[in-house]
């Protein structure tokens, strides 16, 4: 059924096979987009881009850390050096891509994953039902959508004993059909507030940490989206990102004294989702300029796909729930499932080959990793730096 609406549509919407050339594409646009350069960008096998080609194991690690970074590793009784488990912290890993990514990890034994959960119960029963063995995961408590609870996560956590070798920061809302904002602990708009705020909380605290673990390859990862890079056909779907002149953030996005959302405009939850993914994009380049070259460790983001099926559309309409996922997968191709795109994100956890810093990934139609372009605001060094002062004022940390 859903081939047949796929052929009802017109030829421009049908995105061409990896690889082939989209001529007849050459001129049309969307959105003020030029269809081929969208093409180009999201679905190019280019060689010159694809900096992974080979599909690598999750925990392949282990054997390249293995010879370059002998201070952390024993000698085994043969001889032979073992890289020690790797201890991740993933939020958000109670469904779709954080608990596929919990499990893909932790499947490999070489990980343990403290998945940082708002529902505790949610969290252990979603590990369980995901068959991910007791000894490789933790649940600790974590909402985001409050500044005490991030602060006492990291206490917790510290007190856990355990290293931090990599951060992912995962979690997030979408509220699509609010009519109006609603809140975090703070009074901050809840989409910036969780899926930005709370988590530049966390990562500018857990930095530390990052920083004192002897892991060979430390990483911070910021979960991205097309859908705030409007330099994509995806990201030219009313509402648009768009930060603005950041005055909504600046007067701390409580819809009192200032807008609920970072522009300054009227409140729209599309928006402010994309909004919050714009941010994410934009810390992680800003963590990358200011700490990459003194620590060392590596800071990512990336787009896993589109993952229809997950819980983020859970408050859309369900007709939208309905259909999105047929759309996706048979009309712009860019369906992934959950478990394919926690593989994508375990590789940017784990893969030897994805050390490269400042870097959003994306995925080809193979599945081949590469460099992606971000849009013109999501990659603007001076919002980038404006973003991150407001938000360290916002948070308590400035
Ligand atoms: C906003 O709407 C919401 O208002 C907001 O609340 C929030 O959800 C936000 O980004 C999230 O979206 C965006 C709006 C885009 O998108 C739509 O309303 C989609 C309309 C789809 C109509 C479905 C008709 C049923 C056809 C069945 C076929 C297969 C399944 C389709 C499933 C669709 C799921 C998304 O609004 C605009 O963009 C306005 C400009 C309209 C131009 C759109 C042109 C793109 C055409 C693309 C072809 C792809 C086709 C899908 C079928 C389209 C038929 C119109
Ligand atoms: P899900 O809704 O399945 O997962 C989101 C997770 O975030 C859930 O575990 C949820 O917890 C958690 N969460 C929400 N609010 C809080 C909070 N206040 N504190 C702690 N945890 C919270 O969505 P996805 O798996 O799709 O989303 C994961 C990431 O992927 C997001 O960053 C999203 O932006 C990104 N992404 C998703 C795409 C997609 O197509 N689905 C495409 C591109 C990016 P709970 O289980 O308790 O609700
Ligand atoms: Mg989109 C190549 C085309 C493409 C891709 C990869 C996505 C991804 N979307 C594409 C195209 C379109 N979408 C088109 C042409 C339309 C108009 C019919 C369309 C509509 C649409 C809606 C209404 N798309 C959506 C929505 C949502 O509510 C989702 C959203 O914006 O969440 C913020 C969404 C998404 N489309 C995607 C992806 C990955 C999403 C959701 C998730 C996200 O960004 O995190």
């Amino acid at each position: 059924m859903a081939l047949q609406a796929a052929s009802l549509l017109p030829s421009a919407f049908s995105i061409p096979k990896e690889g082939k050339t989209c001529a007849s594409l050459k001129d049309s646009s969307l959105f003020g987009v030029s269809i081929s350069d969208h093409l180009k960008s999201e679905f190019s096998s280019s060689a010159l881009r694809c900096k992974n080609q080979r599909k690598q194991p999750v925990g392949a690690i282990r054997a390249q850390v293995a010879v370059t970074t002998p201070a952390v590793n024993r000698a085994a009784p043969e001889g032979k050096k073992t890289l020690r488990k790797g201890s991740v912290v993933i939020t958000g890993a109670s469904s779709g891509l954080g608990l596929a990514t919990a499990k893909a990890l932790a499947e490999t034994g070489k990980w343990h994953v403290i998945m940082a959960c708002r529902d505790f119960l949610k969290a252990e029963r979603a590990a369980k039902s995901a068959g991910i063995a007791k000894e490789n995961f933790t649940v600790m408590h974590l909402d985001l959508a409050s500044l005490d609870s991030v602060r006492q996560f990291v206490d917790n956590f510290r007190r856990s004993g355990r290293p931090l070798d990599v951060l992912v920061c995962n979690a997030a809302v979408y509220q699509p059909t609010a009519k109006e904002p609603t809140f975090t602990a703070e009074g901050f708009e809840l989409s910036v507030g969780t899926n930005h705020l709370g988590h530049f909380l966390l990562s500018r605290l857990m930095l530390d940490d990052l920083k004192q673990s002897d892991y060979p390859s430390k990483r911070l990862i910021i979960v991205g989206s097309i859908t705030g890079n409007t330099n994509t056909l995806a990201g030219n779907v009313p509402p648009k990102a768009n930060l603005g002149d950041l005055r909504g953030l600046a007067g701390g996005l409580n819809a009192l004294n200032s807008s609920a959302m970072i522009d300054g405009g009227e409140f729209d939850g599309a928006k402010a989702y994309k909004d919050s993914k714009v941010c994410n994009m934009l810390s992680m380049q800003e963590f990358h300029r200011r700490y990459h070259e003194d620590t060392g460790i590596t800071f990512a983001s990336l787009y896993p796909g589109c993952i229809a099926t997950t819980g983020l559309f859970r408050e859309h309409i369900p007709l939208f729930r309905l259909l999105f996922p047929p759309f996706q997968k048979y009309i712009t191709k860019g369906f992934v499932s959950e478990e394919d795109a926690g593989k994508r994100l375990a590789q940017v956890v784990s893969d030897p080959s994805l050390t490269k810093s400042g870097v959003y990934w994306s995925w080809n139609k193979d599945s081949a990793s590469f460099e992606n372009q971000l849009s013109q605001e999501a990659s603007d060094v001076e919002k980038a730096r404006k973003v991150w002062e407001l938000s360290e004022k916002l948070v308590g940390l400035a």
